[in-house]
């Protein structure tokens, strides 16, 4: 069991006030609170070591390339992939995404090869490949979901076929908060010779990741999801296919000679990492890593899913209340609508109670039209939220229901 008092101690924006306020955060799956250690190593690199990474011998420079690189190792170890040079520093799950798309897709995809993608992907699963069917011809193919927000397996292994040459699968919805059986679907992919991207942005403070297990092509997640910084992310790569790949950006670290005639590439990791990157932000991140990996994310899964369990039965107290997204298999997110209510007056007037849930499409437009509802408000939990809170938050939904009569 986890002791939650010593967890929410950890994340110095709980208890802050906020215009005399304190805030019932259920946004985590935007961005999770930062881990107090986090905000220390950001404080640090800036007041103290400030240095560019790779480029200089003095002690300053060195003391960030270590720190910066220390990262990459405890993201391999995270991860479990063969080795740090599979481990690629980006923005987020948005740029490790892109960066697939268009440097592996454009040299491997042409007219009439096929892309799958689900239903329930978010915006930045599906734009990039939209793009790179405009750019080469390749055909984008979509796996329905069931009304209770599941993969349809069935309609996947009747799209999947020799000409799927890529499929792109969210692993825990942000929205419906469904885990798929990412595993089952990348096997499935492989028999038909496809490589496999996981996007992970939900999954990774949640599910225990492993990549040489899962056997998938790609991995992508983001940071700020995992209670580190905003800007940086990682993307996975099987190192033979990321040696074949083009660099997408070119520019500093990321090549081995130039002349006005020729240009060599850096090897990997290098290789995709041109440009002065988010160094504080990387440093930051190894806290983030060690702060989910000493309390266990088998164990931060059990409390969330108790929550969830929790947090489900109670919500469904309010009246007209209806969840949308009722897999077995969740992560701990509760989108909903109220009856004859629209979800962004319940999100504004839950405001007014200093609770903080999102509301909209949740950059994931397709499962507003198959689910029928023009918004969804949606609470998302972490391992720093209470039962107590989620009395708050059902209290609150229940005055606004009364308040709209
Ligand atoms: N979802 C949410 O409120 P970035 O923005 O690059 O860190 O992550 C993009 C992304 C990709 N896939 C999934 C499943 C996601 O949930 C997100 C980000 C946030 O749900 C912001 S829209």
């Amino acid at each position: 069991m986890l002791n939650s008092e010593m967890i929410r101690s950890q994340f110095p924006q709980i208890g802050h006030k906020t215009n005399g306020h304190e805030i019932y955060y259920f946004d985590s799956a935007a961005t999770t609170l930062k881990h107090k250690n986090v905000v220390m190593a950001t404080e640090r690199y800036y007041q103290e070591e400030c240095a560019n990474v790779h480029r200089g011998i003095h002690t300053l420079s060195e003391i960030s390339t270590d720190r910066y690189e220390q990262t990459r190792e405890k993201l391999h170890h995270f991860i479990n992939s063969q080795g740090r040079e599979e481990i690629i520093f980006t923005k987020g799950t948005t740029e490790s995404i892109n960066l697939v798309a268009k440097s592996w897709g454009e040299s491997n995809l042409g007219p009439g090869d096929e892309i799958i993608i689900s239903h329930m992907e978010h915006h930045s699963n599906i734009v990039p490949w939209q793009m790179l069917c405009e750019k080469t011809g390749a055909l984008l193919k979509i796996i329905p979901i069931t009304d209770k927000g599941d993969i349809d397996l069935d309609a996947y292994t009747n799209l999947l076929s020799t000409k799927t040459k890529i499929v792109s699968c969210v692993w825990a919805s942000n929205t419906l908060g469904t885990i798929n059986p990412i595993e089952k679907m990348i096997s499935m992919a492989h028999e038909k010779g496809a490589v496999f991207l996981v996007d992970a942005a939900q999954a990774s403070s949640h599910i225990k990741i492993d990549v040489q297990k899962l056997q998938c092509d790609f991995l992508a997640l983001s940071a700020h999801k995992m209670f580190g910084p905003t800007g940086v992310g990682l993307l996975y790569g099987k190192k033979d296919i990321l040696n074949q790949m083009p660099p997408l950006f070119g520019g500093g670290d990321m090549i081995d000679t130039v002349t006005f005639e020729k240009t060599t590439y850096n090897v990997l990791p290098q290789k995709f990492e041109a440009g002065t990157p988010n160094i504080a932000g990387v440093i930051a991140w190894a806290e983030a890593i060690d702060f989910i990996q000493a309390t266990g994310v088998e164990n931060i899964a059990e409390y969330e899913a108790e929550l969830l369990a929790f947090a489900t039965e109670e919500l469904t107290q309010v009246p007209g209340l209806r969840i949308i997204g009722t897999s077995k298999n969740k992560v701990a997110v509760i989108s909903f609508v109220i009856e004859d209510l629209h979800p962004h007056d319940i999100a504004t007037l839950a405001n007014k109670y200093h609770i903080a849930v999102r509301t909209g499409h949740h950059c994931t437009q397709p499962i507003m039209e198959r689910m029928k509802v023009p918004a969804t408000v949606r609470a998302s939990f972490s391992v720093y939220n209470t039962q107590e809170e989620i009395i708050k938050l059902k209290e609150a939904l229940i005055k606004i229901t009364e308040l709209f009569g």
